[in-house]
């Protein structure tokens, strides 16, 4: 088994870690499928009193982060692994990550996400670096931590060996591209009767053909109340 690397270039490297090694990539991770290492930007600090920003050329609020750090906390990791894996900066100036992207990043043996803060990067580092830009939705979080770790958790359950066999990346909403376009149908257990409501009886019947087609039918229904855009 080849595992998936991912790298974080962070400020916050505790936040990435912590956060990422639990349940199902925690287990992914203990399995040897992938690995999850946080860099400290603030290790490759321009002096020592761990300067890693400074104010903005042209005025303005804020602090944009200095390209020197990031140039080599990059190219330090480049070296280690003797490869130049994809690099991929957070911010909301960008395409929005989607399942489909997910699907296609997942090919990759190595993936390095540039975490930024503040107002954001110096733009002639990730010109250099050849960055590509990813952000996870039109709103403005403070850091890119949330972003990296949201990617890593899509791209990581599609790795092989992180889900079980029976956890499928095919039977679910926006699985494989949208597998028919749909959202997934609603999911019941025991008890049989909660506060009055019953489990739909037909999943009770052992009836595969009509379990079947009343999933495909919820699918429908609450793809055209919730999500009625992804019918086109
Ligand atoms: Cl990738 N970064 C930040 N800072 N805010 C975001 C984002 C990324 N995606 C949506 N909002």
């Amino acid at each position: 088994m080849v595992p998936m690397n991912f790298y974080v270039l962070t400020l916050f490297p505790e936040m990435v870690t912590e956060g990422l090694h639990t349940s199902v990539l925690g287990r992914g991770i203990d399995k040897g499928a992938i690995s999850i290492e946080a860099i400290n930007i603030r290790d490759y600090a321009i002096n020592n009193h761990g300067q890693v920003d400074d104010g903005p050329y042209g005025g303005g609020a804020g602090m944009v982060m200095r390209p020197e750090p990031i140039y080599d906390a990059f190219e330090d990791l480049c070296s280690r692994l003797g490869r130049r894996p994809r690099l991929l900066y957070m911010t909301p100036q960008a395409q929005v990550f989607s399942q489909a992207m997910a699907r296609e990043l997942a090919q990759e043996t190595d993936l390095v996400f540039l975490c930024g803060h503040y107002e954001g990067v110096d733009e002639r580092v990730l010109e250099i670096l050849e960055a590509e830009n990813v952000s996870i939705g039109d709103y403005v979080l403070t850091g890119g931590e949330l972003p990296a770790m949201v990617m890593i958790d899509c791209i990581g359950r599609l790795v092989p060996g992180v889900l079980h066999n029976d956890e499928s990346t095919l039977d679910e909403s926006f699985g494989a591209a949208c597998v028919g376009g749909l959202l997934e149908y609603p999911h019941y257990t025991r008890p049989e009767m909660f506060m009055g409501r019953a489990v739909p009886p037909v999943l009770l019947s052992g009836h595969h053909k009509n379990i079947a087609d009343w999933r495909r039918e919820q699918s429908i229904r609450r793809t055209r109340e919730r999500r009625p855009d992804l019918l086109g």
